[in-house]
């Protein structure tokens, strides 16, 4: 069975939770304090950083690869698409997933400039999906899920009106529709 060293506050770690759910992957979560990180959490990962995974003896961290580990490990149902180029097109959001999360944490850290930087980042996501359904093409898939984390933890977290970007919206209230997206906006209301 697969060992996730997890943490429920953790975005990252919630991108591998979420992928667990939708295909059904049975799973024993190790909760890490990140408060307090144990220092065995430096043998599953050198950078000391969650989410880890663990199978037999293996450790994997990084979210974004766990999450492609994943869906070669278990690639039903398929969360990348079977067009090459939405397969690409996923894989190049998700690479830059950054570009939306560092607004994210500098409007966190209340730095200045930090409320028009998200609200930028914010505005480019709604006119990539004004432009088709999901952020990896015509299909749900990793790249919604790469980036969701940050979406429902600043909705509920830091009261972030999602009204002025009726793409993303809409995306959200389809995403929120699937259980195992639901079950992570309960763990995101229990913060
Ligand atoms: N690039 C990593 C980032 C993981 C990460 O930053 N996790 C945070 C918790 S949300 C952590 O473990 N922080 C502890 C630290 O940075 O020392 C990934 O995608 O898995």
């Amino acid at each position: 069975m697969i060992t996730l060293y997890d943490a429920p506050r953790c975005p990252y770690c919630a991108r591998v939770r979420i992928v667990l759910a939708e295909k059904g992957v049975e799973f024993e979560a190790v909760e890490v304090d990140l408060d307090d990180r144990p220092a065995w959490i430096y043998e599953k990962n050198p950078k000391g950083r969650v989410p880890v995974v663990e199978e037999d003896g293996w450790t994997l961290p990084e979210s974004a690869v766990i999450m492609e580990y994943l869906e070669e490990r278990y690639p039903e149902p398929a969360l990348l698409a079977a067009d090459l180029a939405d397969r690409a097109l996923a894989r190049l959001l998700i690479f830059r997933a950054d570009d939306f999360t560092d607004p994210y944490y500098a409007l966190r850290r209340r730095e200045n400039g930090a409320d028009a930087a998200f609200a930028r980042a914010l505005a480019t996501l709604d006119l990539e999906l004004e432009s088709r359904p999901w952020l990896g093409g015509a299909d749900y898939g990793l790249a919604d899920i790469a980036y969701l984390p940050w979406l429902l933890r600043a909705r509920t977290r830091m009261g972030l009106d999602l009204a002025p970007y009726s793409a993303v919206s809409e995306w959200l209230d389809r995403l929120l529709a699937r259980p195992a997206v639901a079950e992570e906006e309960h763990v995101v209301a229990g913060l």
